[in-house]
């Protein structure tokens, strides 16, 4: 089989050359065929040229976010025309030894998709992991379960294997929302997703350059989530057309009570919530509005 790799980094001078090392040594002793190695690059350290010096290929992710990077990197990899597509993070974490469990429910026909978990088992982790990120990766897992309906362990796991079809058939919204939106897109399309228990190491030099801000990260992921939940439109829509409800009975409250008089109207206090009922109920329509649209725009994107 040919077997093609795709490594995000973001300045992993460090770990690189050991990562595309170990991966295609063990795909070469699983007597595959390494189809490439694909980075898929936002650094600004030596990172492209000690991967350059190696053989892989460099595809610049241009500093919009691992999931426009990943997007690129992957969809760069069906141009080798691989059997099977693994994707690995590029700091030492993922277990290269375990590359031939990830293949092999892809090779054996019961898996599109093969996700890690470093929770399905225990003591898989293997350094301490902080206590927020537990708690991120505890609610991120609700999420994805609540959307896919998978029995989903976890969300981050570092390594993958996927079918070409999978990789050609991907379409994100968010630029940052990799790993969530890859399930629920691939999930939404029909493809078969496993999960199987894999090792994490700790970060071999550095430190991590995706959650770096809690706040952000919510930022950009939370819109996505949301959309791509639906709940715009069972939430979004209702409480944009409540407010607006409230806001008109504020004004004929307002009128009733200023016997229709401009002057009074205007000195009425409660006129002042009608403007603010309104601006939220305009607010939530126009929210819930701007991400239907860009969901359509997927949908047409996704037949084509
Ligand atoms: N191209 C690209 N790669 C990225 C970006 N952010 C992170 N990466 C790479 O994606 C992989 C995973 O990122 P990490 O920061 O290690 O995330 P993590 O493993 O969840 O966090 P830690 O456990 O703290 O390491 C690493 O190989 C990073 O170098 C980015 O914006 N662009
Ligand atoms: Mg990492």
């Amino acid at each position: 089989m040919r077997i093609a790799v795709v490594i995000p980094t973001k300045n992993e001078e460090a770990t690189i050359a050991f990562v595309i090392g170990c991966a295609t040594a063990e795909i070469k002793k699983l007597g595959h065929e390494v189809a490439a190695v694909i980075i898929t690059d936002d650094s600004k350290d030596r990172t492209r040229a000690i991967a350059t010096g190696l053989g892989a290929k460099v595809v610049i992710g241009e500093g919009k976010g691992l999931g426009f990077a990943m997007l690129k990197g992957l969809k760069a990899s069906l141009a080798y025309n691989p059997d099977i597509i693994l994707s690995m993070d590029g700091d030492g974490q993922s277990a290269a030894g375990e590359i031939a469990e990830y293949l092999a429910p892809v090779i054996r026909d019961e898996a599109d998709m093969v996700l890690g978990s470093r929770f399905k088992d225990k003591d898989l982790v293997k350094y301490h992991y902080r206590l927020k990120n537990r708690i991120g990766i505890f609610i991120l897992v609700r999420i994805l379960r609540a959307l896919t309906k998978l029995p989903l362990t976890d969300s981050h796991g570092g390594l993958r294997a996927m079918r070409p079809e999978v990789v050609r058939e991907l379409e994100m919204i968010g630029t940052h929302t990799y790993v969530q939106e890859t399930i629920i897109d691939t999930r939404e399309k029909g493809f078969r997703i496993v999960e199987i228990p894999s090792v994490w190491e700790a970060r071999q030099a550095g430190k991590s350059r995706v959650v770096g801000s809690i706040p952000l990260y919510v930022m950009y992921t939370l819109p996505v989530l949301i959309l791509r939940s639906g709940q715009h439109i069972k939430f979004l829509y209702p409480l944009g057309a409540a407010f607006l409800a409230c806001a008109a009975a504020d004004l004929l409250f307002v009128f009733a009570n200023s016997a229709f008089s401009l002057s009074q109207i205007l000195e009425n206090k409660s006129f002042n919530t009608f403007f603010l009922l309104m601006s939220f109920g305009m607010n939530f329509l126009f929210f819930g509005f701007v991400l239907e649209l860009i969901n359509s725009i997927k949908r047409r994107v996704d037949k084509i």
